[in-house]
């Protein structure tokens, strides 16, 4: 995966033609397409194909079952183009190794807290946990939330060199160059991009800022 620009177009978009050409404006200025149900839904599976024509894609179904069935669909991923998974980490490490034994050279990223308010009722308490075990299993990151920066730079001291991914800026609240500031290499941006008037505007607006920030 590219780190240029340190954002990821989160594609949500279901209004198939417009998904398709946000992601024609925007792919040579965000470093990958995360894709989620929502647009797979609206279209098929086969876009996980045609969006990797145009750059990295990490596939964001929060995998969380028994360790035969995340090894199918990761696999099943994997096979369209995609460059990387989310899987949930509470489904427990054999399902997390069975994620990254089926990525081969792919990348399992492990949702430790979420973003949204919710998230800080059960995967909060557990986030520390889930971002270790994320690294014992060989996982090549983590999804930290943007919304709590303080929640994220304590996960970056558990993953050490581990790629961190944080959603929740823009839309829920969190700022990019906060999240990065606070450890994220990476931040997860939907519909800031994608449900702007001009997307191309609004993704070079987040990699301007992502830009400004100095790395660590
Ligand atoms: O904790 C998480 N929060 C979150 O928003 C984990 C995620 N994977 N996401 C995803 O990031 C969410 O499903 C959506 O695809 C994207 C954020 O979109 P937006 O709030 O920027 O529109």
């Amino acid at each position: 995966m590219r780190r240029e620009s340190r954002v990821i177009l989160a594609l949500d978009e279901v209004r198939p033609e417009r998904a398709f050409m946000v992601a024609e404006r925007t792919a040579d200025v965000v470093d990958a397409i995360k894709i989620n149900w929502p647009l797979v839904l609206a279209t098929s599976p086969e876009t996980i194909t045609r969006l990797a024509g145009l750059a990295p894609v990490i596939c964001d179904f929060k995998v969380a079952d028994i360790p035969n069935t995340v090894s199918l669909i990761v696999s099943q991923a994997m096979g369209r183009g995609a460059e990387g998974v989310i899987v949930h980490g509470f489904a427990g490490s054999d399902s997390v190794r069975a994620a990254v034994e089926a990525a081969g050279s792919g990348k399992i990223f492990v949702v430790t807290e979420m973003s949204h308010p919710g998230g800080a009722e059960y995967t909060a308490p557990v986030a520390g946990s889930l971002a270790r075990m994320a690294v014992r299993c060989g996982a090549a990151g983590i999804i930290a939330p943007a919304t709590r920066p303080e929640r994220l730079a304590a996960l970056r001291r558990e993953v050490g060199p581990l790629l961190i991914l944080s959603p929740g800026v823009g839309a829920q609240g969190g700022s990019a160059s906060e999240a990065l500031r606070m450890g994220a290499d990476y931040v997860i941006v939907g519909r800031g991009i994608y449900g702007a008037e001009d997307p191309r505007e609004a993704a070079l607006r987040v990699v301007r800022e992502a830009k400004a920030v100095s790395l660590p």
